[in-house]
């Protein structure tokens, strides 16, 4: 495909599989970049030496490119800037912050840095750093949002930068991919959309609350605390609406936030669990190999044609 985004990565669509903290691992971001997307781990809030594992069981099962997300909200940001050069990883996404003072090094080692922007100023500070890409995500989508929407956010950002944009936030099959393009991106990422993949280590409770959530079953919790979180809506997001409105310390939300991915992710406790969604989770409803969804996704797209052949 002729596309800035394609030659940058080396990658066949230009379509990545957004970070999730706990969801995305070594073996759903191989097979997401085996179909010819690129597949990102999530470095969350994990340690180097779990997200060192990840990337190995990457490697061992994909000779494609991938990459790395680092939140920059994690403890260990450092330690995984350090790991993504050390394993040469081909690109590492960032997001919840500024990554500015990490981009010279990461270019020294070959490695492609597009950071997650939510506004204007923040995109055009990335590109004069250097970015190569950035991710212009609206607050449509799961996990930690910005201020504005994709329709918003997407078209005044690809008029700001001369670097290429990716979608984020709210897309869910072929129209949210051409609705990108259209307002100026030349790829996309989908986070909510991989979660049901036969490849993602997700419990199976997660999943089917994907799939079974209607267009109005995700909300925002965090808005008092200054980092607000896109979830499905369950107990866990009662009790921290009721905790917020009470105007609990940071320190009690926190706690209350402690370990919740895990409940979710890995046990998937219906109500213990933060189930971090895109507002998109209404219109997914497929579970399939990671190839037959990106498959699903393009084969309508006017933008981003699926090649049988590949
Ligand atoms: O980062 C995400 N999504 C996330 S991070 C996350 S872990 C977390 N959990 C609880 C509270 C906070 C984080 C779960 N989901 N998406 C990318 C994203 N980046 N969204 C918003 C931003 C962002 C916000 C501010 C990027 C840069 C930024 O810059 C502020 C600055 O320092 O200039």
């Amino acid at each position: 495909m002729d596309n800035r985004i394609c030659q940058l990565l080396n990658i066949t669509y230009p379509v990545f599989q957004g970070a999730m903290a706990w969801v995305s691992d070594g073996e759903l971001a191989a097979a997401v970049s085996n179909a010819g997307g690129l597949g990102i781990i999530a470095g969350g809030n994990a340690e180097a030496s779990i997200i060192r594992e990840e990337i190995q069981k990457a490697k061992a099962l994909t000779s494609k490119p991938f990459g790395v997300n680092v939140m920059l909200l994690s403890p260990y940001k450092d330690d995984l800037m350090d790991l993504v050069i050390e394993e040469k990883v081909a690109c590492v996404t960032t997001g919840a912050g500024n990554p500015g003072k990490y981009i010279q090094r990461l270019h020294e080692a070959g490695i492609k840095v597009i950071p997650v922007v939510p506004s204007v100023a923040l995109a055009k500070k990335m590109e004069r750093l250097g970015a190569d890409a950035i991710i212009a995500e609206g607050n449509e989508a799961g996990g930690h949002i910005g201020k504005l929407s994709t329709m918003v956010l997407l078209p005044q950002v690809s008029d700001a930068v001369k670097i290429p944009v990716v979608g984020a936030g709210g897309i869910g099959d072929y129209r949210g991919v051409d609705a990108a393009f259209t307002l100026g991106a030349e790829g996309v990422q989908l986070g909510t959309y991989f979660i049901p993949a036969d490849e993602c280590r997700a419990h199976f409770n997660y999943k089917k609350m994907i799939m079974e959530a209607s267009d109005i079953d995700t909300t925002v919790t965090g808005r008092s605390t200054g980092h607000p979180v896109q979830v499905l809506r369950n107990k866990l997001s009662r009790k921290f609406d009721l905790l917020e409105k009470a105007q609990a310390s940071m320190e009690e939300l926190e706690n209350l936030g402690r370990g919740s991915l895990y409940q979710s992710v890995i046990v998937g406790d219906q109500d213990k669990g933060s189930f971090m969604a895109g507002q998109i989770a209404g219109l997914v409803k497929e579970a399939a190999p990671a190839k037959v969804l990106l498959e699903n996704l393009l084969k309508k797209s006017k933008f981003i044609p699926w090649n049988e052949s590949l």
